[in-house]
């Protein structure tokens, strides 16, 4: 049976395209969800691909990807840097993540450096832009099969 991966984007990421593209770039997030699904078919995975502006549904959707998932890709967007509730909920789910960001978050601002989810992930991509969610699909799926 196929591996399902579980990709969820947080705050803001549904303007993606349309503002900032100096540091986001100008695919959307619609252009993502393809990338996203073309690399998974490749690689023989089902992608359940999802974004939200609110914490505490991001927090239900990542105990669901530990309910029914084998891994889980995350932007947790600006709750990278806040939110100890994700925090949790990536640790209880008990299944391999790995965090990613557009950016890199390092050649930014301050704030940006700290990430409550980088200790519960089992590997972090940044500054890659999109081909970092290809890059992350392509690294969990050698840590499902291994
Ligand atoms: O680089 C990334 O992927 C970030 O996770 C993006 C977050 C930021 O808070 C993190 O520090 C790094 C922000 C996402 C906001 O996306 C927008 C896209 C277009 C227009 C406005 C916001």
């Amino acid at each position: 049976m196929a591996s399902t991966i579980f990709v969820l984007n947080g705050p803001n990421l549904n303007r993606l395209g349309s503002r900032e593209p100096e540091h986001y770039g100008r695919t959307t997030l619609a252009d993502i969800e393809r990338l996203c699904r073309e690399t998974g078919e490749d690689l023989g995975l089902d992608v359940e691909f999802r974004q939200t502006n609110f914490e505490g549904l991001m927090v239900d959707w990542i105990q669901e990807a530990g309910d029914v998932a084998q891994g889980l890709i995350i932007n947790p967007a600006a709750y990278t840097h806040t939110s100890v509730a994700i925090h949790d909920a990536i640790r209880a789910a008990e299944i391999p993540a790995v965090e990613i960001h557009l950016s890199n978050v390092f050649a930014r601002e301050s704030f940006r450096h700290h990430s409550f989810v980088s200790p519960v992930a089992h590997g972090v991509i940044c500054g890659f832009g999109a081909t970092g969610y290809r890059l992350a699909i392509e690294a969990l799926s050698d840590v499902i099969r291994t």
